[in-house]
């Protein structure tokens, strides 16, 4: 397995929108790996495929105490959604910023798994609004898309202030 660079909003490659799966074969179980090692290495609770350069239709999550119950989904598609929550959110590709976002509260995805076999989930909550956020990503979407002008122009100032500060510490 191998730990993946993470692309940083705003990095106009989150803008691109993820193509579906066509096979499920043994290329895209290494990606979906590689993703499970990059998430659970930042820690993160969930990744999308574009994260990662990656523009297929693959998310990988995991929002369990132990880390120990990874969950792939391939193909996503929402078949319903009803109720609203609000939840603060965070992204492996925003770090250090956090942001309360409006979602959906209760939804039904239809999906592959990692052996090509559809199935149906219907969950509310985090995991949610974890599945809402990364279809987001394939969709070419960010949280901070929701917030107010002001606030994303503070996000990328803030971004752009940490990777400065970042650069100048390597070079010293
Ligand atoms: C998406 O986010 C999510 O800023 C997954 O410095 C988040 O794994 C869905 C992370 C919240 C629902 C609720 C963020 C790690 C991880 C950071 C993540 C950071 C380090 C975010
Ligand atoms: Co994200």
């Amino acid at each position: 397995m191998a730990k993946l660079p993470i692309i940083e909003f705003p990095d106009p490659r989150l803008r691109t929108v993820a193509k579906p799966v066509e096979r499920v074969d043994a290329a895209l179980r290494r990606l979906i790996d590689d993703m499970l090692e990059t998430m659970y290495d930042a820690p993160g609770i969930g990744l999308a495929a574009t994260q990662v350069d990656a523009h297929v239709r693959l998310l990988v999550l995991d929002i369990s105490e132990e880390h120990n119950e990874p969950q792939v989904f391939i193909n996503p598609e929402i078949v319903s959604a009803e109720g609203s929550q609000i939840y603060q959110e965070g992204c492996l590709s925003v770090p250090g910023y956090y942001a309360d976002v409006k979602r959906a509260n209760l939804i039904t995805v239809r999906a592959l798994d990692r052996d090509g076999q559809a199935f149906e989930l219907t969950t509310d909550g985090l995991l949610a609004v974890c599945l809402q956020h990364e279809m987001d990503h394939l969709a070419g979407k960010v949280f901070v898309d929701y917030l107010s002008p002001l606030k994303k122009a503070l996000v990328r100032k803030k971004l752009a202030k940490q990777r400065k500060l970042a650069e100048d510490s390597d070079a010293a």
